[in-house]
């Protein structure tokens, strides 16, 4: 750990005091470094955790404009906040070196990372990825925007690392090398942060940088890089790139080339964009030569993610699905397009904080596919507006219940909000578990 000695006689300051700050702290403390803690909460999430671990580090909690951020050589800042926060932007004009928790990493680590990012599926990817790594046999980490600091996991133990990160860890990143980088795939997101679209998407490309493989989506060329790489580059697609979707025998395979590795049944979870998912995976571990034994045991046994189009109940012949997880309008889109099987059998219900993105590109699949697209929340306007089928109520529970009686055996109840839950929930976890006791409550 040669760099924590080139700055363990500089000011540091920690900025943000949620998983990553207390992930951050966790790790300078435990290498004898002691930071200046800053967060602009007066109550941050880790203010327990340091008054019991920590009481005599210098701490400003309120107000960033009085915390002194200029006084700082370095600041390592979280994901929540924005590098154009007057007091961060301030420090940095005047010369403050600003980076996040897994540039740090970067800057220690000496084992391979295989880094993924895109605007859907990262976790579940990463999750299943990891699981092939480890039925291989390898200690794998598995960490980053999914919810573990990469500072907490920071450790000779491990033979790999698999990280999850956003764009927000992406923009304070510089050095991270990988053995496979992947954008999965791009739509819009994040617009209340970013200055526009492009701004984003050139954040999410910036994870090839230092990338011994370059893993695109052949089928949304918004995830090719721009810049020159001298990496290989493998691609994966429904039907084009080196892994892709192929018939054989009147059964799909996922094939790399020409070879049909194995049939898409042997994946454990549902849905068309798990097909993609898989194959993501397979491109980004084709470094590790992983045999069809393993793919095919960890496969069988992937589970899929809760709130991630996750099965709940059926009731009078009506399946009600809770994709929660789906805060944007390409989550919708692909749980809408995986979960129905003819003309408006979707009963839909959506809404909360559209972070600024624009909703027009669920209108073809409301239209095909939804019966009844039922909002509330912040933008419960915005999302009515798509459709003549929508209907207005002004909770979870008024929903599902319109819900139920618009469906019809056969249908599909599904929560694919389109939407970030801030404005109503603490997050996706919870406006999901609302979603599951409302239709656990119409059962009786
Ligand atoms: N905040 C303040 N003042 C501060 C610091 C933070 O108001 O001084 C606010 C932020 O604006 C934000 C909230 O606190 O609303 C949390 O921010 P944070 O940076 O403290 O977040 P952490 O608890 O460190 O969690 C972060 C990621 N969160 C964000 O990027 C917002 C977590 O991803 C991630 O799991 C964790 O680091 C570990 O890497 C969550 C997320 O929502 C799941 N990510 C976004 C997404 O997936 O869309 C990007
Ligand atoms: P992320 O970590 O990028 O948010 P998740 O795996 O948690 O991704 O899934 C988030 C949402 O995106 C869920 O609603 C899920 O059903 C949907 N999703 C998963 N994979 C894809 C994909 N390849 N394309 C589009 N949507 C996807």
């Amino acid at each position: 750990m040669q760099y924590l000695n080139e700055i363990k006689n500089k000011q540091i300051t920690v900025l943000g005091l949620g998983v990553t700050g207390l992930g951050i702290v966790r790790f300078l403390l435990s290498h004898g470094l002691s930071p200046k803690v800053v967060d602009s909460r007066a109550n941050p999430p880790g203010i327990e955790w340091l008054s019991n671990h920590a009481p005599s580090l210098n701490t400003h909690f309120g107000n960033l404009d009085t915390a002194d951020l200029n006084c700082s050589d370095m600041i390592i800042i979280s994901p929540g906040l924005s590098l154009k926060t007057p007091a961060i932007a301030s420090a940095i004009n005047s010369g403050v070196e600003v980076i996040g928790d897994v540039e740090l990493f970067a800057r220690i680590n000496t084992k391979p990372v295989v880094a993924v990012t895109g605007s859907n599926g990262k976790s579940t990817v990463v999750t299943l990825a990891y699981e092939v790594l480890k039925t291989a046999g390898f200690n794998v980490a598995l960490g980053g925007n999914i919810g573990t600091a990469v500072l907490d996991l920071l450790s000779d133990d491990f033979d790999i690392y698999v990280l999850e990160l956003s764009s927000f860890q992406l923009d304070t990143t510089t050095s991270l090398e990988s053995v496979s980088a992947t954008v999965l795939n791009v739509s819009e997101d994040h617009l209340d942060r970013y200055d526009s679209y492009q701004a984003y998407i050139d954040s999410k490309l910036t994870i090839y940088n230092g990338a011994e493989c370059i893993v695109v989506n052949e089928d949304d060329k918004q995830t090719h890089p721009v810049s020159t790489y001298s990496a290989p580059k493998i691609s994966f697609g429904a039907s084009q790139g080196e892994y892709h979707l192929a018939e054989h025998n009147g059964s799909t395979y996922f094939a790399a080339k020409d070879d049909m590795l194995l049939p898409v049944n042997s994946l454990a979870v549902m849905g068309k964009h798990n097909y993609l998912n898989t194959l993501a995976v397979m491109a980004l571990l084709s470094p590790f030569n992983i045999s069809n034994e393993v793919y095919k045991k960890a496969l069988g046994h992937f589970n899929g993610l809760a709130h991630r189009c996750q099965f709940v109940a059926q009731l009078g012949g009506v399946k009600y699905f809770n994709d929660s997880k789906a805060t944007n309008v390409g989550a919708t889109i692909a749980a809408i397009d995986s979960l129905s099987t003819g003309i408006e059998d979707l009963i839909v219900i959506a809404g909360g904080d559209a972070k600024g993105a624009d909703l027009n590109p669920l209108k073809p699949y409301l239209k095909k596919h939804v019966k009844a697209l039922i909002c509330f929340g912040k933008d419960a306007k915005d999302l009515m507006a798509l459709t003549s089928k929508s209907h207005l109520t002004q909770n979870m529970s008024e929903a599902v219940t319109l819900a139920k009686q618009f469906s019809l055996p056969g249908n599909v109840v599904l929560l694919a909000p389109a939407c970030a839950s801030i404005d109503m929930y603490n997050n996706y976890m919870q406006r999901g578990d609302d979603f599951v006791a409302c239709v656990l409550a119409e059962q009786v």
